[in-house]
């Protein structure tokens, strides 16, 4: 039985960690740098170690040095959270050796799953449609350039070890694909030292969809439905939703039920992300499957009722699913919104600073996922998302309603925050109708639009106050010229 967990990260998911493991009445063990030594996560935890200076490389990703902090205090698991070791093989095998429980799957399936060629090997034999393309690394450039003129132009070339749109390179003719194919296998080779690349048909509107997945030692695997997250900037995701406005019942089914045997093809434990691609004609294509608790689970436990990471402690216990494929449906509609320490008009700079102001919205059908106080500083040396909006609705249109309400209730002073640009999406006719894919932000979005917005709101907000004052003006026989 699990009784204490030590969370090896930090920010909003540490502390979301650590509130389900307390309220399953575990204890908790937070690790923290110097530049993190006020953040809530610590103060939270039962107990707390700091592991190093700010760098992430000198503290947070030390895999060795937190395994040792962990046995020091007599942990019986470690949650890896997402980012840093969550989806380090050796790590989980090192935690594992030293007696004590992984919360995430075996190393087998991190290891396949990290590769997205040994991913396409192991699903193939269970019929999961995958985007036309070559199934091995490429070797022979002038065999491979045969490939791409059947598969037809424009194709995608993929690094094998990249992921999340790291490695990818887009080929619009043959007469570009021997040049583009040598640097993107030198690229991949610097990256990350394995110039493994791949060639696939190019899809070239897709939506991103994937599905959410669970797992238990015993061979039992659902699916927990879908979550669209098509809104992205850079292979960044700004928005994401729970239910798909587009899935029908049926290819719901058909999804989840592929997303459910590609975890059994690599024996999967725990909870994970299939990914696909849908196309317009709403053909879906397996892409890659993410071995970790994700930033935006959230949407998933809204619309199912579950806490996700109350079933990964459930499964690291041994414990079988206490629910089939049947027993789960979809109640209402839920958002996520990711609020960067970013600036949305200066082309997405951090923004780093003191939170002078720090207001959160809170009430019914909202939660919001934080790390961060009045006061705190933002760190400059990890990722810049401040926390994560949420909201939910019996409708699509009542949760969106709720997040425009809950956007502008959130103050924040001190840093610029990706609020404004969430808004724009929620405001955004495309957005609403729920017609949109994965350039949403390429083909709507410019600073421009943004400014000009703020302007007319600013002008409203203007004569709204002018108004007020005339007609306060009439009772208090105030002057009527300012
Ligand atoms: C693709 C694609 C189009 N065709 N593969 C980007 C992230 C990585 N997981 C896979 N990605 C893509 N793969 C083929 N054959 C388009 C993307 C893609 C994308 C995917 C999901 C979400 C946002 C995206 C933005 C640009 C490109």
């Amino acid at each position: 039985m699990i009784k204490k967990i030590l969370v090896a990260n930090r920010g909003e998911i540490a502390l979301r960690i650590m509130k389900t493991a307390r309220n399953m009445g575990i204890k908790t063990v937070a690790v923290y740098s110097e530049a993190d030594r006020n953040a809530p996560h610590v103060k939270f935890a039962d107990e707390a170690v700091c592991i190093g200076p700010p760098p992430s490389n000198e503290s947070y990703l030390l895999g060795d040095n937190i395994i040792k902090v962990a046995q020091e205090l007599n942990v019986d698991a470690i949650h890896p959270g997402y980012g840093f070791l969550s989806e380090n093989a050796e790590f989980g095998e090192h935690v594992e050796k030293s007696g004590m429980i992984f919360i995430g799957p075996r190393s087998h399936a991190i290891r396949i799953m990290g590769s997205k060629l040994a991913a396409k090997d192991a699903v193939k034999k269970y019929n999961i449609p995958m985007v036309p393309g070559t199934a091995e690394a490429i070797k022979d450039v002038n065999a491979a350039k045969e490939i791409a003129k059947d598969i037809g132009f424009p194709i995608l070339i993929k690094a094998s070890a990249g992921g999340g749109g790291k490695g990818m390179r887009i080929v619009e003719n043959s007469e570009e694909f021997e040049d583009q194919m040598k640097r993107a296998i030198s690229e991949a080779e610097n990256a990350f030292g394995d110039g493994s690349v791949f060639i696939e048909k190019f899809v070239t509107s897709p939506r991103h969809i994937e599905i959410q997945v669970l797992a238990d030692n015993f061979g039992n695997t659902v699916y927990l439905f879908e979550r669209e997250c098509s809104i992205q900037r850079r292979h960044q995701k700004v928005v994401e939703e729970a239910p798909s406005s587009v899935l029908t019942p049926e290819l719901r089914k058909e999804m989840g039920e592929a997303a459910v045997k590609v975890a059994k093809a690599c024996d999967y434990v725990g909870a994970g992300t299939v990914e696909f691609l849908l196309d317009d004609k709403l053909n879906f294509y397996f892409l890659e499957m993410n071995t970790r608790l994700q930033v935006e689970h959230p949407v998933t436990e809204l619309i199912t009722g579950l806490d996700l990471v109350e079933q990964q402690i459930n499964v690291a216990n041994n414990e079988k699913l206490s629910f089939l494929q049947e027993d789960l449906k979809i109640t209402g509609h839920a958002f996520e919104l990711r609020v960067y320490a970013e600036d949305s008009l200066n082309n997405f700079m951090p923004s780093v600073g003191k939170l002078e102001v720090y207001r959160p919205p809170s009430g019914k059908n909202i939660r919001v996922d934080d790390g961060f106080t009045e006061g705190m500083q933002v760190p400059i040396q990890y990722d810049p998302m401040l926390s994560k909006l949420i909201t939910y609705g019996k409708t699509r249109n009542e949760a969106m309603q709720t997040m425009l309400e809950a956007i502008s209730e959130y103050k924040v002073e001190g840093v610029s925050t990706t609020l404004p640009f969430g808004k724009f999406v929620f405001e955004h006719e495309a957005f609403r109708s729920g017609n949109f894919d994965t350039n949403f932000v390429k083909k709507y979005y410019s600073e421009e639009k943004l400014k000009a917005i703020n302007e007319e709101e600013a002008k409203i907000a203007a004569l709204f106050a002018l108004q007020q004052y005339l007609k306060d003006s009439e009772k208090l026989r105030l002057p009527k010229t300012l």
